[in-house]
Parts: structure tokens; sequence; C-alpha cells
């Protein structure tokens, strides 16, 4: 007889890697499989590897607290991000997969007058930028959100930069239904397979060296996250970012008692409630450069300490469980698609802690400037910024404490 848990179809094949393909994709987080999703959907181009070290989906795409947003200040920024957005909002009928997309919607508190004046301006921005965002009353923070203390005692609420179209999504789900659409479209996304170094002919790519073998490709897509430093040192040139840990934590599972997503970026935490009830926190950065994928004990507390004031009622909770993901930080807040100074290779990485929310949006970009060599979405996002002093400065709207 038929066990219970038999006869599933795999998502997603597991195949061998071939010799050949025409673009290997490094990284199969979001980002890298949406790229690849894209280079097939849009282009056609379906010869097409996603090689993975780990697990798809094992790196921050899984780890992160799936805030999405796209209240940024600048006008690049504002494009990107909201193109994603809008490619959440019908990505379960898209990849036929869903993907919980819920746009609840999302307040940035205003706790200092510097962020009241830097959140208005913000609003200011979006308004000309096509972005449904407002700066509401600290009434209106109060109607949406009950649990919160909006008078003090540190840090009153002075108000809150509100998109109603913000939300979150189910992280896992949005990289399974990209992986499955992928191999439906005949792409190979090869698993425990780790790339060791990159192989040129001179100054353009010819393939990788991975724990399962040599590869080789024309184009080579280095979408990787937090090694992205270590990708491109293999391919001989250098990125202008850090590597960092990112931590997020959960609580024990409660009844429903907040259904938007707050930050509040003065007293460095923001808080949602996941659907099976847990509330789920995060704070800042790690304030050393590391690799250690994992959360520490110093971080519940300073998080939840500062978050206590603005919502007590969290004092009375026990935390569950922490972890940590590697978080590729730029020194504008904004991240990097681009050429690099060996022909054939592209990068998409500088994400940093705010990657998730942009995932649909970097893959349409990335796909068009890996097929064609240039993407309007892309266009302002290049490493020639850093050379140029054309930052893209994104500290506040990054949102959350480095
Ligand atoms: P990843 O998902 O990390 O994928 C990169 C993949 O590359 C990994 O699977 C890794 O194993 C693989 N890889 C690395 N080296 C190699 C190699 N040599 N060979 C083969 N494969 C390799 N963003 C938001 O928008 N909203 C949030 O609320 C949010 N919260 C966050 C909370 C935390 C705790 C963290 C850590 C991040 C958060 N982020 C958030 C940021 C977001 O998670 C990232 O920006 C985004 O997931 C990056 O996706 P990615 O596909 O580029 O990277
Ligand atoms: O980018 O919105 C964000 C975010 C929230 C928490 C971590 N990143």
């Amino acid at each position: 007889a038929a066990r219970y848990h038999s006869g599933w179809e795999r998502a997603w094949a597991s195949p061998q890697p071939k010799k050949k393909y025409d673009v290997i994709i490094v990284g199969a987080g979001g980002h890298g499989l949406a790229t690849a999703y894209y280079l097939g959907k849009n282009f056609g181009i379906t010869n097409v590897a996603v090689l993975e070290k780990g697990w798809l989906g094992g790196g921050n795409t899984g780890r992160n607290t799936t805030i999405i947003r796209s209240n940024y200040l600048q006008d690049a920024s504002a494009a990107i991000y909201e193109k994603a957005r809008s490619l959440y909002e019908t990505m379960s009928q898209d990849l036929n997969y869903n993907v919980m997309f819920s746009p609840r919607g999302l307040i940035m508190l205003a706790q200092t007058e510097h962020e009241v004046r830097g959140y208005q301006r913000t609003a200011h921005a979006n308004a000309l930028q096509g972005v449904a965002t407002e700066f509401i009353t600290p009434q209106k923070v109060k109607d949406l959100v009950p649990i919160i203390n909006i008078s003090g005692p540190r840090y009153p609420v002075l108000g809150g930069l509100w998109q109603q179209r913000g939300g979150t999504a189910r992280h896992d789900a949005v990289a399974w239904g990209y992986a499955r659409a992928c191999s439906d479209m005949g792409m190979d996304i090869i698993q425990q397979c780790e790339v060791t170094g990159v192989r040129r002919d001179g100054g353009k790519v010819v393939g990788v060296d991975t724990s399962r073998g040599a590869i080789d490709c024309d184009k080579l897509g280095i979408v990787v996250a937090g090694h992205s430093g270590v990708l491109a040192d293999m391919a001989g040139f250098r990125l202008p970012l850090e590597s960092l840990a990112l931590q997020a934590l959960v609580s024990e599972p409660i009844k429903p008692c907040i259904d938007v997503v707050v930050m509040a970026n003065t007293v460095h935490g923001y808080m949602s409630q996941s659907d099976k009830g847990e509330l789920v926190i995060g704070g800042g950065t790690d304030g050393f450069n590391n690799y250690t994928q994992r959360g520490s004990f110093h971080h519940i507390e300073e998080t939840v300490r500062a978050l206590v004031e603005t919502f007590p009622m969290i004092s009375r909770l026990k935390m569950l469980r922490q972890w940590g993901g590697i978080v590729d930080m730029t020194g504008d807040r904004s991240p990097i698609l681009s050429k690099t100074p060996v022909e054939g290779i592209f990068v998409n990485c500088g994400w940093g802690t705010g990657g998730f929310k942009a995932i649909p949006g970097s893959g349409w970009a990335m796909a068009e400037l890996m097929a064609k060599g240039h993407s309007p979405l892309a266009e302002e996002f290049g490493l020639n910024r850093f050379k140029e002093g054309r930052f893209i400065d994104e500290s506040v709207a990054a949102g959350v404490a480095h």
C-alpha cells in the first residue's frame, strides 16, 4: 500500500552537470534563480546552469525576515525596488506557486525630529517617483498598531512613513517557485556544487572549476551575496564590499496581535507576525566583518531591549530561535549590477540587508544586462559609480543599522 509520504513528484530535476552551458549562474539564492528565470522567460536563453554549493535558498534568501517595500529615496532605487514590488503582486500566478505574498502594509516609525524630516522628504520623493507612500500621524500609527506605545519613554512615536502595499512573502517559496520554473524550462539547477575557481582565456571567462569538475560557459553571473568578494577574487578582480553577519530571531507563537510590519530604525529593531504566530524580529548587523552564519546572545539582548520600549508587551515573550546570514554591504548601501573587468563576467551583489524585496526586479534587470549588455533598471548600479564618486546613498532607506 502507498504510504502517506510516497509518490511525491520532484519540484525540480537534479541533473549531472553538462560540459558546457551558454550561461552559468553561481548561487541558487533568490537573485541567482530569478536571473536564470528571466533569462529564459524574457530572452529565450535556457542553456543555463545555476550552481549552488549548499542547498538552494539556503543562503540569505532562506534566512531573511521577508520584508517587501519600495520606499527608497533615490530615483534609480525606487525604480528597481518598485519594479520588484509590483512583480511580487503577481508572482504566485506567474510561477503557479504560492509565495504567500501578503501586502499587509509597512510603517517605518519616525522617533526623532530628524527622522520626521527624513521620512517626509522620502514621501515627497516617492510621490514624484510614482511609489505610493504617505507620512502618517502618531494617532494613525496607533490605530494601525494597537500594541504600540507611542508616548516614549525615550523615543515617542512622532509619525511614520506608511506604505500600504508593502508587506511580506514566504521566502523559501520564492526560491522554490523560481527553481521549479527554471527546471521546467530545461535549465540545470545543480546543488552541492561549489565553484572553486574561475577559468579565463586572457581577459575573457571560459568556465569554472567546481567540486564536481570543470564546466565551460560563455557568460558567468556571480550572484553569491556575502561570498561575492571570494568569487571576485577567483576571477581576478576586487569588489567594494564588506561581509557581515545579520541576525534575526522569532518568539514563541502567539495569537494574532500585529497585522502590519513595523520598522523602528532609531532604536534599531523591526517586527512583524508570521502566519504561525511567531513575532519575527531583527535589528542591526554585527559590528565587525565576519562570515559566521549564526546568531549570538548579545544580539537578542540588544534588539529585544530596544523594541521593548516601543512594544512593552513583548517583554513577556519567550524567544524561540535565532539565526544569521552573511550580507554584502556596499558603502552607499545600494546594490551592484554590473559588467566586470573580465569579459563575460557579470556581478549581482551588494543587496546587503535588503535584497529579499528586490529579487524579481533584480533578476529582471540582471537577465537583461547579461542578455543584451545593458539594462535601464541596472544602468545606475554599475561598478563604475565607485570610481566616479556617483554614489546612490540609501543608508536611511536601508532601514537596518550598520
Ligand atoms: P543568497 O540567498 O545568500 O544566495 C547566494 C547563494 O550563493 C547561497 O545559497 C550560497 O550558498 C551560494 N554560494 C556562495 N558561494 C558559492 C560558491 N563558491 N559556489 C556555489 N554557490 C555559492 N532583505 C529584505 O528585503 N527584507 C528583509 O526583511 C530582510 N531581512 C534580512 C534578515 C536577515 C537575518 C538577513 C541575513 C538578510 C535579510 N535581508 C532582507 C537581505 C536578503 O536576505 C538578501 O539581500 C537576499 O536574500 C540576497 O539574496 P541572494 O540570492 O543574493 O543571496
Ligand atoms: O530591507 O526592509 C529591509 C529589511 C528589514 C529587515 C532587514 N532588512
